[in-house]
């Protein structure tokens, strides 16, 4: 049952209006013009907050750069106890977190209280992991020496998020980087500044509890102006960003200009390659799951089907079918798939694309459009559409934030598909539907897909976090989350320590005094 309305939500996570009527997390020294965030859900305006001006941004560097000589400082299992204090807070605020998200983001609740699960899944993996920082030890062909590898905390990390999970892609982040003892500067989506404050207000309570310095965890709001901020910024060792591949070339050569380190997790053009074997009750909730969750705005969303010419109108058929039991509303009601896109401009996007899938020569097979009348005043909710089309149409190639589905054939053996489904510039998640052992061997071998992520009888999309996550070619090979990759977050210091009388010196040189 749920407890919360969207008003006790917003109370329970500390969202208040101060006497001007703005918002503002704790730490987040903002004095600059307002942003308002309207939801997409009913067109209500939730809070409004104040943007990071420069002068902001210095006060906020300040109390990171002090606190990072504190908090490395700090043994990294009880960081890791810090951490674990973040993740049953979450625990505990699950539903007004996954309400607020939904609400300000448009997702459904489901996928809103799924947002909070990956935060608190990535805590606790984090926690393990702060007992886990280990370097290794590396024989030395030196005798009486001995080499190893240590790794330090590297500073201040700077986290660039999107709208579309406003709230887990910054945990994956702070959860690993504060087990590694760096503290965090995070420009959450101008789109959702609302969740950003609601994280901030979390992590603060925990801090305070705890005693320690609240510069551990900070916010700056605003848009690219001020994540322009962070990547300029010589004094942050490590760019976290994710978003669009436009948003990524650029802070990418921003940030490596200044070499910097750079963790990208950009757009994805994702395929599902369906063979003659596959078995159908996977395929369908897999591909529309894939293709419609989060109304098409994950980074995973499923783009494009493959199908073997064999099965394609079988599968076709069952797909239409399943869209035509889809229902698109209010998110927070569970009976409703879909909500809406995140805006208005998202609304435009859509229906371009799917013009010029139209005019390039797709056929469309289920109708776009945008909704109207009652529910539906924000203007925000649009029907999903499928299309079929070829992989080397412009639009095809190009990724849509929105449930737009390119279906396509393929004939012959799976190497066929397999081109198909590499042939575009991302490379993030795909995934194959077969019982063939041998198509499922060669999708996953250096011959297969060329994505971060391949996936067997499921679909592309919902990853769990203990896996690294990131892909490859244009969706700029980061990778976050589970599996080593705290390792970014930290700096690799190798040594080689001398416990002899003498110094023969490597690589058998000599050099005689
Ligand atoms: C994103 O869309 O930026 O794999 C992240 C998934 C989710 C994360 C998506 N766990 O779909």
């Amino acid at each position: 049952a749920q407890q919360f309305g969207m008003q006790e939500a917003l109370h329970a996570l500390g969202i208040k209006e101060i006497n001007d009527g703005t918002s503002t997390g704790s730490n987040s020294f903002s004095s600059g013009p307002i942003i308002e965030s309207y939801s997409p859900v009913d067109g209500q305006l939730i809070g409004k907050v104040k943007t990071t001006t420069a002068a902001d941004y210095e006060k906020v560097m300040q109390s990171a750069t002090e606190a990072f000589k504190f908090f490395r400082a700090m043994p990294a299992p009880q960081r890791g106890e810090i951490v674990r204090q973040f993740g049953n807070k979450l625990r505990e605020l699950k539903e007004p977190l996954g309400k607020l998200v939904s609400y300000e983001m448009g997702k459904s609740l489901q996928e809103g209280y799924g947002e909070v699960q990956e935060m608190i899944d990535i805590c606790d993996f984090a926690v393990g992991l702060s007992r886990q920082l280990n370097g290794q030890t590396i024989p030395s062909e030196r005798p009486g020496h001995v080499m190893r590898e240590q790794w330090h905390s590297i500073g201040v990390v700077g986290i660039i998020s999107a709208f579309n999970f406003p709230v887990a892609v910054w945990s994956w982040n702070t959860a690993l980087a504060w087990i590694c003892g760096d503290v965090c500067v995070w420009k959450g989506s101008e789109k959702a500044p609302i969740c950003t404050i609601a994280c901030q207000n979390i992590i603060a309570e925990v801090l305070k509890a705890n005693n320690l310095p609240e510069g551990i965890s900070c916010i700056v709001n605003g848009d690219y102006t001020v994540g322009e901020m962070i990547t300029n910024d010589t004094r942050i060792p490590l760019v976290s960003a994710t978003g669009s591949t436009r948003m990524g070339r650029i802070v990418g050569a921003k940030v490596a200009e200044r070499f910097g380190k750079s963790l990208l997790e950009l757009g994805g053009n994702n395929a599902i390659i369906i063979t003659p074997t596959a078995d159908l009750k996977v395929v369908v909730p897999g591909a529309v799951f894939g293709a419609v969750g989060t109304a098409g705005q994950r980074c995973t969303s499923t783009r494009r089907l493959i199908i073997h010419e064999s099965v394609y109108d079988k599968v076709r058929d069952a797909i239409v079918g399943a869209y035509g039991q889809l229902t698109i509303g209010n998110p927070l009601d569970q009976k409703n798939h879909i909500g809406p896109l995140i805006d208005t401009d998202a609304v435009n996007t859509y229906l371009a694309a799917i013009e010029k899938a139209k005019a390039e020569g797709g056929k469309v097979l289920v109708e776009g459009g945008v909704l109207s009348g009652e529910g539906y005043e924000s203007g925000c909710y649009v029907k999903p559409a499928i299309i079929e089309a070829e992989n080397h149409f412009e639009i095809v190639q190009h990724e849509t934030f929105a449930p737009i589905l390119y279906l396509m054939k393929y004939e012959g053996e799976v190497e066929n598909a397999i081109d198909l489904q590499n042939g575009v510039a991302q490379g993030l998640s795909s995934a194959i539907m077969t019982n063939s052992m041998k198509e499922a061997e060669k999708f996953l071998s250096f011959a297969g897909s060329d994505c971060g992520i391949a996936n067997v009888n499921i679909g592309t999309s919902g990853a769990e976090i203990g896996g690294a996550f990131g892909g490859e070619k244009e969706t700029g090979g980061g990778r976050e989350s589970g599996s080593d990759a705290w390792k970014v977050y930290m700096r690799r210091q190798t040594n080689t320590v001398n416990y002899s009388d003498q110094l023969p010196l490597a690589q058998g040189i000599k050099f005689d005094l």
